[in-house]
């Protein structure tokens, strides 16, 4: 029996673990490293035990100290949960030594499947449909140059130790193996300290369909159907859904029996996920199998009703499978997403910083997110940049589409750069509402999933205005009763009508506003809505209010919208052999200077308006008016001078 379990992972894996095992009555046991003492997997275990560190090799990779943890806090088991030591034999190994369950299978499966050309001859002996190729011993140029002969080209060779599509390369034909096979050998002698190769038939953007299987320790063995996770970015799952789109009955049912056979040929017990390809012709081939629970079960949780961790822990205690084969449901469909801190723009660089505002969309039917963040937490760049998984169910799958969708919109990360946007777009892409999926998918559409950023239209601006008019923040009633209406930035003036002036900044840019109408529009911060009448029109944005900053929803992008001071900052206005020049066409709203005045670099010396807009020009350095050219009310013309500058004496 398990009374107490100890996970020896962190984030939002480490707290889906704690929750089933909370339900199962069990006491749950946090480790973590220093920089993650005060992280969600903490906060939620009933004891935390630090491992010391920051970067997983000195705290979650610490065998030794995990071990000394399980001890002390009187734990039973140690589920591993993903990545760190959950595929590591060693582990395994290590926790039955001192007597304690791992929560995955034995030692000996895990090695099983380390060796890509020994679990291929594992697989082959036990009659799961591999790729033809050959992965034999001989590692001698014309073995795989005969090999390649025989089983025609496109070609790829993939490293005997590697994973992930690290140390892979196509090969197109004879004339390019001598070339392709000694880099192939030298890349994966430098990244797996073992050169070793297998060829394979190169096959054309297949799909990656894996199938989720169960094995107790009593021999039985069940699958509970596929995931097709093929939307994926240099070998990063991006979109994950359950069942594969598409897949027929007959097809479904050979992948299951090929996955079942798979696991016991090597003596499986608990979660596995056997990868396979799909081709086009609906030929399926063993890839390889992880022996692991995978980021991705919550859409088979979804189509099952199962919870996939009780099954492991009962399974680790001992407990039969809890169902047959026949009577695992397959009930509607579900997508995850991974929403990952990223930079988009930028190659897909992982992103790190400071959640300062992290909403994650609303609970409800069909709805479930899995995260182990809460807002003001660092994501740090020691580990996965993952954040938080987004999943929806539905009865078909255009439901569990548009139900993702939604809480896409729902979902608000400031301070760290997300995938947010890119996740959007994959799932309102017409091709993945088609259901066209395969691993081409991503560099297929790439043009259209990463487009350049919309500019900022003179809409977005008014909107912008109104939404600052209408939702900025309030000043504490403290600052308000020292500081007055004086503090306030916008052009607030004694004894005069109110008159807003708004100086706002967005994606680098300012503008600035002379008068906002909003009458008819209003903000509601209950349902953090924004609602906009123009004319017939009424439109409403998602907005948000955090600090002294606006979180505006527009074009499916949140905008992060700040207030600045225009008098306190010195901008270079266009200056030209002393003079300044009107930048655009418009009009002299107000003349603040007059000749011989000696002013400061920065200060404001015309306000023009143009495009409905008030834009100061300021003076680029201090020095002396010598001459001004315009006159309040006047229209002037884009490059007419205005004043000219000479330098103070
Ligand atoms: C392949 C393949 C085509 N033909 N093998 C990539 C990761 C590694 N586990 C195996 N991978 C592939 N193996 C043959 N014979 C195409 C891929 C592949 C891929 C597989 C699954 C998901 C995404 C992928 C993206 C590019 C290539």
């Amino acid at each position: 029996m398990i009374n107490t379990l100890l996970i020896a992972n962190r984030g939002e894996i480490a707290c889906r673990i704690m929750r089933t095992a909370r339900e199962l009555g069990m006491t749950t046991v946090a480790v973590h490293s220093d920089i993650d003492h005060q992280a969600q997997h903490v906060l939620q275990a009933d004891l935390a035990i630090g491992l010391g560190g920051a970067k997983p090799a000195d705290s979650y990779l610490l065998m030794d100290r995990i071990l000394a943890a399980a001890h002390a806090s009187g734990a039973q088991a140690i589920h591993p949960g993903y990545g760190f030591l959950s595929e590591n034999a060693d582990f395994a190994r290590a926790c039955e030594a001192h007597g304690l369950i791992f929560v995955g299978p034995p030692a000996s499966a895990i090695d099983a499947m380390g060796s890509k050309s020994a679990a291929k001859s594992l697989m082959e002996q036990a009659n799961v449909p591999l790729v033809p190729g050959y992965h034999g011993e001989a590692q001698d140029l014309q073995a795989f140059l005969d090999a390649a002969a025989a089983i025609g080209y496109p070609v790829l060779l993939k490293a005997t130790a590697g994973g992930g599509g690290k140390g892979m390369k196509i090969v197109e034909s004879a004339a390019a193996m001598a070339e392709a096979f000694a880099s192939a050998q030298r890349e994966a002698q430098s990244a797996f300290g073992d050169a070793r190769m297998l060829v394979e038939k190169y096959l054309l953007q297949p799909r990656h369909v894996e199938v989720q299987v169960f094995c107790d320790q009593q021999g039985n063995g069940i699958y509970l159907h596929e995931r097709d996770c093929s939307i994926q970015r240099r070998h990063q799952k991006v979109v994950e859904e359950a069942p594969a789109p598409g897949l027929p009955p007959e097809l479904r049912r050979a992948m299951g029996a090929a996955a079942v056979k798979a696991a016991q040929a090597i003596g499986y017990v608990g979660a596995g996920t056997v990868e396979f390809l799909l081709d086009a012709r609906g030929e399926f081939f063993f890839m390889e199998m992880n022996t692991r629970l995978q980021v991705e079960h919550p859409v088979t949780e979804a189509i099952t009703g199962q919870d996939l961790v009780a099954w492991q822990l009962r399974i680790a205690q001992g407990e039969q499978l809890p169902l047959t084969q026949q009577q695992v449901p397959l009930r509607g469909h579900a997508i995850e997403v991974r929403l990952y801190a990223e930079d988009t723009d930028n190659d897909f660089l992982p992103a790190s910083g400071t959640l300062k505002l992290y909403r994650e969309p609303a609970g409800g039917a069909g709805r479930r997110v899995d995260s182990g963040v809460v807002e003001g937490d660092v994501v740090s760049p020691f580990y996965d940049p993952m954040i938080a998984k987004l999943i929806a169910w539905g009865e078909t799958r255009e439901e569990a589409r548009l139900s993702l969708l939604n809480m896409l919109r729902e979902t608000v990360v400031a301070g760290v750069q997300t995938n947010l946007s890119f996740l959007s777009r994959i799932l309102a892409h017409p091709a993945f509402a088609r259901a066209e999926v395969d691993t081409g998918f991503i560099p297929r559409h790439a043009e259209q999933l990463l487009p350049a950023a919309e500019p900022l239209d003179d809409r977005f601006w008014h909107t912008a205005a109104k939404a600052w008019l209408l939702a900025r923040p309030v000043r504490s009633a403290a600052t308000a009763a020292t500081a007055g209406p004086w503090a306030e930035l916008n052009s607030w003036r004694a004894g005069l009508p109110a008159r807003s002036r708004v100086h706002l900044r967005c994606a680098d840019l300012d503008r600035s506003f002379a008068a906002v109408d909003v009458s008819g529009c209003s903000y509601d911060p209950a349902t953090r809505t924004l609602l906009l009448t123009d004319g017939q029109q009424r439109c409403r944005y998602p907005l948000l209010v955090g600090g002294q900053v606006l979180y505006l929803q527009w074009a499916n992008t949140w905008q992060r919208i700040e207030p600045f001071d225009p008098i306190a900052e010195v901008e270079h206005s266009q200056q030209h052999a002393g003079g300044l020049q009107a930048p655009m066409n418009g009009s002299v709203v107000r003349v603040m200077v007059e000749p011989g005045q000696q002013v400061e670099a920065g200060a404001v010396l015309l306000v023009l308006e143009a495009m409905k807009m008030e834009h100061s020009i300021r003076a680029a350095e201090a020095g002396r008016v010598k001459a001004v050219f315009c006159s309040e009310g006047e229209l002037i013309a884009d490059g007419t001078l205005l004043v000219e500058m000479e330098d103070a004496p």
